[in-house]
Formats: C-alpha cells, sequence, structure tokens
C-alpha cells in the first residue's frame, strides 16, 4: 500500500506559483485570510501537520505544539526567528529552518533609506509642508545631521551588519561596530575598514547608531537608558532588528527631552501596535517593518522556505539536508 502523504499547513497566502511546488510532495492546508491567529488556532493547525510554512507573526512555543504529535519540521520565511520558542522545538525534535542571505541587500538598503529619512528629517518635513505650514523659504529650517564625514555605528555585525558597513564607504563615513565576536580583519576591511570597539565606546562615539543584532534574552533592552545616556545628544539611531532590543519608553524619553536628535524604527515590541509615546513624536520616522520588502526579496525568501520544508521533511533532491537549518543539532541525530 502507498505511503500515505505528508501534510504541511502554510500559514499565509504567499507567492501561489512559488508555494505551489509544495504539492509535488505533500498534501497543503493553504488559507486565503492574511490574519493573526490566536495561539489556540495555531495549535490547532499544527495538530494535524508534519511540517508548517510561518512567518514572524505566528508565535509557536511548547502550548502550540503539545497536541502536534507528527510535526517535524518549520520553515520560517524570515532571517529572525524570536517568534519561535526555539529549546521548545529542539526538545520536541521539530527542525526549524529560515531564509538568510536573500534579504541581505534589500535591508540594508533599507537601513540605509530609514538613516537617511532619520537624519535629514525628511517625513518631518514632507507632513509639515503637506499640513500647509510653508508660507517662506528660510536659512535654518529642518537642518538635520550630515551622513558624509560622520560615524556610523553598527550593533550586530552579521550579514546584514556587513551590508550596511559596506555601503557606508559611498558616504564617506567611519565605521565602528560591536558584535559578539571581532570579524577577521579582511572582512573588516571589505567593510568600510570598520572598527571593532566595545559597546559603551560604541554608544559614546557614534554619530548615527544602527541596531541590527539578533532578539535574544540576552540582546531585551540592550538599548535602555542608560545605554541612551551614553550616545551623544546629537545622535540618531535606527532599528532595523526587533523593537524587543530597545527600551521604548526610554527611547521615547530621550527624544522628547533633547537627550537624542531622532529615532528611525521599522521594528517595535509588540508590533503591529506602536507606542502612543513614540507616535506623539515629530523627530521619529516610524515603518511598518518593512526593510526586506521588495518583490524579488519576499519571492526569494518565500522559495527557500519552500526548498527548506520540502528538504526537512526528507523530500527533493536535497532530502534531509534543508540549507538553513536553524537547530541543524537535529540533523546530527
Ligand atoms: C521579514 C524580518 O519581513 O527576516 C526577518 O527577520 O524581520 C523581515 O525580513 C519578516 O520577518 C517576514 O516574516
Amino acid at each position: 500500500m502507498a505511503e500515505p502523504r505528508l501534510r504541511v499547513w502554510l500559514a499565509r497566502p504567499l507567492f501561489e506559483d512559488v508555494t505551489a511546488r509544495l504539492d509535488a510532495h505533500f498534501d497543503v492546508m493553504r488559507t486565503s485570510v492574511e490574519d493573526r491567529y490566536p495561539p489556540a488556532a495555531v495549535a490547532e493547525h499544527l495538530r494535524e501537520v508534519d511540517g508548517a510554512l510561518v512567518t514572524l507573526s505566528e508565535q509557536i512555543g511548547a502550548e502550540e505544539i503539545a497536541a502536534a504529535a507528527r510535526l517535524r519540521a518549520i520553515a520560517n520565511v524570515a532571517v529572525g526567528y524570536d517568534n519561535l520558542d526555539l529549546p521548545a522545538l529542539t526538545a520536541a525534535g521539530v527542525l526549524v529552518t529560515n531564509t538568510p542571505d536573500v534579504l541581505t541587500e534589500t535591508t540594508a538598503d533599507f537601513g540605509f533609506a530609514l538613516l537617511m529619512a532619520t537624519a535629514r528629517r525628511i517625513t518631518e518635513a514632507e507632513r509639515w509642508l503637506r499640513e500647509g505650514h510653508w508660507d517662506r523659504w528660510s536659512f535654518d529650517r529642518m537642518l538635520g545631521a550630515d551622513l558624509h564625514g560622520s560615524t556610523l555605528g553598527i550593533l550586530g555585525m552579521g550579514r546584514i551588519g556587513q551590508g550596511i558597513a559596506r555601503r557606508a564607504a559611498g558616504f564617506g563615513m567611519r565605521v565602528l561596530y560591536h558584535n559578539r565576536k571581532r570579524l577577521p580583519v579582511e572582512t573588516e576591511n571589505d567593510c568600510s575598514r570598520a572598527r571593532y570597539v566595545g559597546f559603551n565606546e560604541l554608544l559614546s562615539q557614534v554619530d548615527h547608531l544602527m541596531l541590527v543584532l539578533p532578539y535574544t534574552a540576552q540582546t531585551h533592552h540592550v538599548i535602555d537608558a542608560a545605554a541612551l545616556a551614553k550616545m551623544k545628544p546629537t545622535a540618531t539611531l535606527v532599528n532595523l532588528a526587533r523593537g524587543g532590543i530597545v527600551d521604548e519608553p526610554a527611547l521615547a524619553d530621550a527624544l522628547a527631552h533633547g537627550r537624542l536628535a531622532a529615532a528611525g524604527l521599522d521594528v517595535y515590541e509588540g508590533e503591529p501596535a506602536v507606542r502612543p509615546e513614540l507616535l506623539a513624536l515629530r523627530n521619529v520616522v516610524l515603518t511598518p517593518h518593512i526593510a526586506s520588502a521588495s518583490p524579488a526579496t519576499r519571492r526569494a525568501m518565500v522559495a527557500l522556505a519552500v526548498d527548506n520544508l520540502i528538504a526537512a521533511l526528507g523530500c527533493g533532491p536535497d532530502a534531509g539536508r534543508p540549507s538553513a537549518p536553524v537547530n541543524a543539532e537535529l540533523l546530527k541525530r
């Protein structure tokens, strides 16, 4: 008798022509809604399947997989995976994959866009103009911070941090970075001759600080009131990583009282909700978690997640060898 086909859950309607590749191997549970699932609904979907393809909106931990006896793989359509409780999934033998590399350049481009918009007050100026305030040209209107000749700080020098550092050479910026580990000198040289410094030196020396580090228990609120107090009052801060890295009330307070010039935020603690304190400030550029949002990149992310899921469930040309495993220790068992 033929083996029953494996079942997978596709949590969102994502590039149908790309996700159609799953049908060759699996029975696919699809959805047409772009909605947030309550935890019980996530658990209900996972109960019936061998694998799932999810985005950062799906939070999956011990409770959601408690009744998922068949579940063996989760392919996250994101490089970050803080939506997944990795220890719980690993303990349950569920292989997790992510989508590194394919989004690096698009995200680094956006980092620069957000930095420039923040430093040069682009959205604030546009809002002001649209509100009809512009009645005469003025020499000192909307003065902003230069990028050229300034010092860029990068906290988290992984692939995206390095992409941002490489771009800095075009603006004649000096690059300082802090990371868990210092990079090899050749990599530093490729990254606009970036210089490794301690966390406190990074905070106090830079004119612009870019956050591109993974969100973990150790990086929760690393940018808190004490860290912000070490920064120059003229500095700008850009967060491309995860909202939980920044203590948002402390940030809003620093911005409101002139202890920090401006911030550009693409991510928020508790998104899609954005704190009223941030919404009320003029010197913040707010975008809705779109750093990787170009059609080609989003498509490449879905294609990689599809390949990961097929391979993780032991099918296709790379059966058993997904290219981007997160808890790779499970593959060795
Ligand atoms: C995605 C991201 O937009 O990859 C990540 O970690 O934050 C973004 O690129 C998002 O995660 C899509 O699920």
